[in-house]
């Protein structure tokens, strides 16, 4: 039953910009949090709406993400239905978990069941610390360790550059310094699973369950598949996403750059540079990366593992580039191999003498792109 309270529609707030955060997607739903200030000037009861995406967005391929600042059209306050017309642009953006504007990570970890490996943590650091989002490691279950074994593990990560927080959901120990680094600020919790970063979740947000079970039937089908991600509000302000997808990190960079993820070897390269500038610091000569760290045998490993994946990448390109998307009368997609114009054209005496003029105005744009490669354009 709708309630028609008068004025209710020429409400100041629906002729202003409505804006809010997308905490949840699912299918073509986007379940926006809205700004406080709305909020309070409207209803107090209505912080959510549920929005569809208008069709222009789709039109010029904007995606809506979770962490997304939107802007909102004709809402419906008797409903909670909105409209998104507008994505403001974002500040970051992962991919997995596809969340936009996070402004830092969580690390979780478990000190005890399952035992802190090494090398799991290692490659998760390595990848928190490619994402240039700023990251905070923090290591759960610290009752199951003596205050002796956590000092060791302490030592151990200061040796490779950082500074853990040891927690403890079951005690609480630690949760208070968690909530200050949390405050108003979005952020992703990864780890492997069985960490405890749902129990944290739902330690720092005791009606976390509840929230969950206001999604709207549509929302609530999608929340255990691995790609749904969702933002909960902290009672100190603040939202943070728990992600079953991030168990297994691969390391996906450019090789040379991977040793700027190991805080404690990459030192030496602020003073001054090896004498190959795309060293890999494997024994080169005149390298001045030290082998004499914990970590250098996770480094070789994941250094091994950018370099394939690097080629893997390259021969996928080189795939891409001698094959043409072609689309039929009927709409269907289908691949055609490329003519190879440099090997099949005649060349002429005056196309030998082509300047870069010509070459823009007679060139393919595939062959204006290679030549802007060439060029390092
Ligand atoms: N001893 C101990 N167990 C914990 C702690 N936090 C979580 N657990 C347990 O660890 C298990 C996995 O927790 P869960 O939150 O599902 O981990 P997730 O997979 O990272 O979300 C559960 O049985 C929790 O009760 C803790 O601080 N101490
Ligand atoms: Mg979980
Ligand atoms: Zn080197």
């Amino acid at each position: 039953m709708h309630d028609l309270t008068p004025g209710n529609h020429l409400s100041p707030t629906t002729i202003s910009d409505i804006s809010g955060t997308v905490v949840a997607v699912q299918a073509n739903f986007y379940h926006v949090r809205l700004d406080q200030a709305l909020r309070d000037s409207h209803n107090p009861q209505l912080s959510h709406l549920l929005c569809t995406r208008r069709t222009r967005l789709k039109k010029i391929g904007q995606s809506v993400m979770v962490g997304d600042r939107v802007i909102i059209e004709e809402p419906d306050y008797q409903d909670a239905r909105g409209a998104i017309s507008q994505v403001l642009p974002r500040k970051t953006e992962l991919s997995r978990p596809p969340v936009a504007n996070a402004e830092q990570i969580l690390l979780v970890f478990a000190l005890e069941e399952p035992p802190l490996e090494p090398w799991q943590l290692s490659r998760f650091l390595v990848k928190a610390e490619s994402t240039t989002i700023p990251f905070l490691l923090c290591l759960n279950k610290a009752d199951l360790l003596t205050s002796t074994q956590q000092k060791t593990w302490q030592e151990r990560l200061e040796k490779w550059g950082y500074k853990p927080l040891f927690i403890s959901v079951m005690t609480f120990q630690g949760l208070g310094e968690l909530k200050d680094c949390l405050k108003s600020k979005i952020t992703i919790f990864a780890g492997p699973s069985g960490v405890g970063k749902s129990s944290l979740i739902n330690s720092l947000i005791p009606n976390v369950q509840q929230r969950v079970n206001q999604l709207s039937g549509k929302l609530q089908k999608g929340r255990h598949t691995t790609r749904h991600v969702e933002l909960f509000e902290l009672p100190e302000g603040g939202l943070v996403a728990d992600t079953p997808g991030f168990n297994q990190p691969n390391l996906q960079c450019n090789p040379p750059q991977l040793i700027e993820y190991f805080p404690e070897a990459k030192q030496p390269l602020k003073q001054g540079n090896c004498q190959f500038k795309d060293c890999l610091h494997r024994g080169e000569p005149n390298c001045v990366i030290d082998q004499n760290w914990e970590r250098y045998a996770h480094y070789l490993t994941f250094l091994e593992e950018a370099i394939a994946q690097q080629e893997v990448s390259q021969q996928m390109a080189d795939q891409e580039s001698t094959l043409k998307l072609k689309i039929k009368s009927s709409g269907q997609e289908y691949y055609e191999p490329k003519l190879e114009t440099k090997k099949y054209r005649r060349s002429s005496r005056r196309e030998k003498h082509q300047n870069l003029q010509e070459l823009y105005e007679n060139q393919s744009l595939e062959d204006l792109e290679k030549l802007g490669d060439d060029l390092d354009l």
